[in-house]
Parts: C-alpha cells; sequence; structure tokens
C-alpha cells in the first residue's frame, strides 16, 4: 500500500488507559515492546483518557494517573525527543475520527467483543455506556490517524486490532485507499502475565479482588516481592513450563521470569531443576525488584520537576495533531463533508 506518510519509518501507535496503577503486565506486555522498538520505528505513545471514561472515573484521581501514566512511559525508558507522548483527550481528531468510524462499523462487529462483553458483566446492565460499548471504535480512530504499520500490545488486545483492521479495510473499500491496515505486535513471551492471586485470570491494573493481584511498576520494593512469595502455586513439585490450567501459578512464575531476563525456556528449566517453588519465588522476586528499582529512581526525578512532563505533553500533543489532522481531513473529504469556508 502507498499511503504517504512522510517518513521513510513505518509507524507504531500504542496507548494504556489512566485506570488505575500500571503493572508489570503492562511493562512486560507493553511499555517494555515500546521502548525496545522506539529507534525502528516512528512511534507515537498515547495515554487513553477517553477509553478510561467508558467506566466510571473519579475526576481528580484521572488527572493525577493521566500524569502518573505519561511519566511513567519516560521512566520506562521512552525518550520523547524520539518517540511522541500526548494526552489522547488533547488531539480532538481522536473523537471526531472515532465518529466517523463508528458510522462504518455494522453493531454485529462490537457485539462480538469478548472485554465488551466481560466489562459490560460486571457492571449493573442499566448503567453499562455506550462508549463502552464503542471503545473499540475509538481505539481503532487512534491506531488509523496515524497511519501506523504496527501496534504493540498484550495478547488480550488481539481481537480489537482484528477489528481495526477489519473498519480499516471497509473504509478503504468503500472510498479508496485512506489508511494504512496495521498489525498487531505481539511478543512470545510475557504478552499474558496473569494474575499472581488467580492465575486463570489476566493480571488487570482496574479489576482487583486482592491485594495480592498484581505487582504494581511503583510498589514499595519489599512489598512487591511479598506479593511474589504469595503467589498461588501448586502442589507439584517439578518446576517447567506447561499449559496445564492447574499449574498456571508456577507457569506464569516461569514466564516472568522467561520475559525479564530474555533467557530460553530449556535454560531456565535447567537452571530451576530439583529447586523448590520457595527458591524459583526468591528469584522472579529478584529479577522484578532489579528491574523496578532504576525505573523507580527514574519516576522520582521525573516528578520532582512537574513543568517537564507539562512540556513532553504540550510538545507531543503539537506533533501528534499535525500528524492527526492530516489524516482527519482526507477522511472528511472522502466521506463528502463540506471544507470550512474562510471568511475573505
Ligand atoms: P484495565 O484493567 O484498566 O482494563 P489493563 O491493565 O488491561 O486495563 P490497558 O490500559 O487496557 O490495561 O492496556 C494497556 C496495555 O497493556 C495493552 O497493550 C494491554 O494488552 C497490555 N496488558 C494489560 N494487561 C496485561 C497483562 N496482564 N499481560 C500482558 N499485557 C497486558
Ligand atoms: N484498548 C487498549 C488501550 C488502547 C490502545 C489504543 C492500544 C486504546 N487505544 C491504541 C493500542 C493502540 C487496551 O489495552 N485496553
Amino acid at each position: 500500500m502507498t499511503i504517504e506518510t512522510g517518513s521513510s519509518k513505518q509507524r507504531v501507535l500504542s496507548g494504556i488507559q489512566p485506570s488505575g496503577n500500571l503493572t508489570i503486565g503492562n511493562y512486560l506486555g507493553a511499555l517494555s515492546q515500546w521502548v525496545k522498538e522506539q529507534h525502528r520505528y516512528e512511534s507515537y505513545f498515547c495515554v487513553v483518557d477517553m477509553h478510561a471514561i467508558t467506566v466510571p472515573q473519579d475526576p481528580a484521581t484521572l488527572r493525577e494517573k493521566t500524569r502518573e501514566v505519561a511519566a511513567l512511559y519516560i521512566a520506562s525508558g521512552i525518550d520523547p525527543q524520539v518517540a511522541t507522548i500526548f494526552v489522547q483527550s488533547h488531539v480532538p481528531a481522536h473523537a471526531e475520527l472515532a465518529w466517523i468510524l463508528n458510522c462504518f462499523t455494522p453493531i454485529g462487529w462490537l457485539n462480538r467483543m469478548t472485554q465488551f462483553k466481560d466489562k459490560a458483566a460486571k457492571q449493573q446492565a442499566d448503567t453499562v455506556s455506550a462508549g463502552l460499548f464503542n471503545y473499540p471504535v475509538l481505539m481503532a480512530a487512534d491506531i488509523l490517524l496515524y497511519q501506523a504499520h504496527q501496534v504493540p500490545v498484550g495478547d488480550d488486545q488481539r481481537q480489537h486490532l482484528e477489528l481495526t483492521r477489519d473498519v480499516a479495510q471497509r473504509f478503504n473499500y468503500l472510498y479508496g485507499e485512506t489508511f494504512v491496515v496495521p498489525e498487531p505486535m505481539i511478543r512470545e513471551t510475557g504478552a499474558r502475565v496473569m494474575g499472581l492471586d488467580d492465575p486463570t485470570k489476566k493480571m488487570s491494573k482496574s479489576e482487583v479482588d486482592s491485594q495480592y493481584h498484581a505487582v504494581y511498576l511503583l510498589d514499595d520494593l519489599d512489598w512487591a516481592s511479598k506479593k511474589i512469595m504469595r503467589a498461588k502455586t501448586d502442589s507439584y513439585t517439578d518446576i517447567r513450563f506447561t499449559n496445564d490450567p492447574e499449574r498456571a501459578g508456577v507457569n506464569n512464575l516461569l514466564e516472568i521470569y522467561a520475559t525479564i531476563t530474555g533467557q530460553p525456556h530449556d535454560a531456565i528449566e535447567a537452571h530451576f531443576a530439583g529447586k523448590g517453588y520457595g527458591v524459583l519465588k526468591r528469584e522472579v522476586a529478584e529479577v522484578v525488584v532489579e528491574m523496578l528499582r532504576p525505573l523507580q529512581a527514574r519516576y522520582r526525578e521525573i516528578t520532582s520537576d512537574p513543568a517537564y512532563l507539562d512540556g513532553v505533553l504540550a510538545q507531543g500533543a503539537e506533533r501528534a495533531s499535525t500528524v492527526a489532522e492530516r489524516t482527519l481531513k482526507l477522511v472528511k473529504e472522502r466521506v463528502g463533508f463540506l471544507p470550512p469556508y474562510r471568511r475573505p
């Protein structure tokens, strides 16, 4: 496809909702990939506050978490000079394109979305918003506005990416080549970190039943370690990677270890051969803590100067708007909106 992006590099876009405290799941599944790929692609990373309000949020907390998530992007290693970091609601083109795409998305496609069904089931039926239902269309707008080729996300976002591709293809079919059809970028290990308290559930920042569910990026390090030591395991003794649902806890700890250390599975199994779950947990806790320590130090540095973050987000919104407006203008022409008149 030959959609002009004005750069020799392919584009990447991704986002995280400021809907709670970021977990090591967000880091291993998404953020760490962004950091790794930021130089290879022209990258856009947004804090998706408009997605966060699809479920109830306290305004002051939302403001605070939006800044926290942006600072965590930088603390994780995203360089604002290399990649564009911005807040979704600062670029109105997201809302505008989402509306247009809503008009090209059959309800049947949205009815199939499992994340909607899961999230809706957890709320009282009469409080589930139309925004929650339309959530994937806003996500499609985020991605398509930037003509992103690759979208680095965790495994749970596969279905939303598929919908984004379907919407892009439908629009391109109806109006001619307009959008790059994006590909999901999902890593082999770490794309689905499970809850420490219940390894049958995805580790999540917003759906937390127990204080032992997740390790948060800003957790006190001793507390992070304690949570890993309390992770649910099983009554077997051998330590190996497995798909056995009964052994999901041990497998999850091994996956976390593998993702952080980058070691191959057989080397890890050899390393833990003959050792007990206590040793496994202690070593996983160690690598997690050593991953978080420098990240937290950088976070403290960044947040000690609020004006710095203001500047990053101002510049990010400007750069993002330039790209987003270009796509939006083309889309408006294609669907037949009258261009705005200027007074002579
Ligand atoms: P929420 O619990 O608020 O719905 P979440 O923790 O699932 O959110 P999102 O903001 O929806 O996080 O997702 C941000 C990114 O982190 C996405 O790319 C998502 O796939 C990834 N991600 C979230 N949880 C995990 C996990 N447990 N393992 C791997 N990746 C994850
Ligand atoms: N729906 C995503 C968050 C998200 C996103 C995006 C991810 C919103 N817009 C654009 C990638 C690209 C989630 O992880 N729940």
